[in-house]
């Protein structure tokens, strides 16, 4: 492996990348950032890659902001640095960029995910948790909201007051309560992580991506949208997808009771 601060490997359609700045539990200075941007796009832009695995190298996922770098520390003395920047320029295009991929994003979450770390995992489609694995939303122990879309994921995945006391209590959540109060899809023994995640990412990688990355989009749109605008959003994706090569292929497949092999993107 590489010393990249992001790690590819590419395992048939499914390209995994790796965080990796073990020593600081893989938190984010703007060089991850970059090289996890550019990670993301070229397996956006690569229509081998059907399914995507975000980790964590050693143990931690992510722990959020590197606290340390100079772009975010406080200095004595110095003019307070503005976070709203730092936000702007790097979590909302990183969130942004998940919400658009083509393909699925599996979260496989080995240890300690905090802050910006924690909702970078729940930004993904479907997250795996190591049994070992926790969620801490560590914002308001530093004087700052969750952001990453923690304001807008957490009461929609787990409801307002799980979320409230979440974001204010910043306590940190075993995997298995996680996945108790459905913030996270499943939590499974730390040995089996890895393989369960490329076995997830595997089945998703044979499904029509265009589909789910429309089904993705149309979940999370739906959440402002009153029930006869949801009503005519799926007539509108139900349009567009009838017409594609996934739908005739996935009914030609049913009919003849063999395995579809879907090629949309
Ligand atoms: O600031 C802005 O730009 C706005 C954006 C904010 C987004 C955010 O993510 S804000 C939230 C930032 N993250 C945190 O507040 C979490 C800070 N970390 C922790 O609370 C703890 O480290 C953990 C609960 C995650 C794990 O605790 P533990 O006891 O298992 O490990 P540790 O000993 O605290 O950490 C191990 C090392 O990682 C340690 O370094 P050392 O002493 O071995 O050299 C520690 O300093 C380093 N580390 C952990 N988290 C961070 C970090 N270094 C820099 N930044 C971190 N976030």
């Amino acid at each position: 492996m590489s010393d990249a601060l992001v790690q590819e490997s590419t395992n048939g359609p499914v390209r995994t990348l790796t965080l990796n700045r073990p020593a600081a539990l893989n938190s984010f200075t703007q060089e991850m950032h970059a090289q996890l941007m550019a990670a993301l796009d070229a397996a956006a832009g690569d229509a081998a890659v059907r399914a995507v695995v975000l980790t964590g190298a050693g143990r931690a996922f992510c722990a959020g902001q590197d606290l340390a770098d100079p772009a975010v520390a406080p200095e004595p003395g110095a003019a307070p640095k503005d976070l709203g920047e730092v936000i702007s320029r790097f979590y909302k295009p990183l969130v942004l960029r998940l919400k658009s991929m083509p393909v699925p994003v599996v979260a496989a979450v080995n240890g300690v995910a905090a802050g910006a770390g924690a909702n970078l995992a729940l930004c993904c489609d479907v997250v795996l948790a190591a049994r070992s694995a926790s969620f801490i939303q560590a914002f308001a122990k530093i004087g700052l909201v969750p952001d990453t879309a923690g304001t807008w994921l957490l009461p929609r995945l787990v409801g307002r007051a799980r979320a409230l006391g979440l974001a204010m209590l910043g306590d940190k959540l075993a995997a298995e309560e996680a996945e108790r109060i459905g913030l996270v899809w499943r939590c499974v023994d730390d040995a089996a992580l890895a393989d369960e995640a490329a076995a997830l990412a595997g089945r998703l990688a044979a499904m029509p991506s265009r589909a789910l990355a429309a089904t993705r989009a149309a979940l999370d749109g739906a959440q402002s949208l009153t029930l006869e605008q949801a009503l005519d959003e799926e007539a509108r994706l139900q349009s567009d997808l009838g017409r594609a090569h996934d739908y005739q292929e996935g009914v030609a497949a049913f009919g003849a009771r063999r395995a579809p092999q879907f090629t949309d993107r």
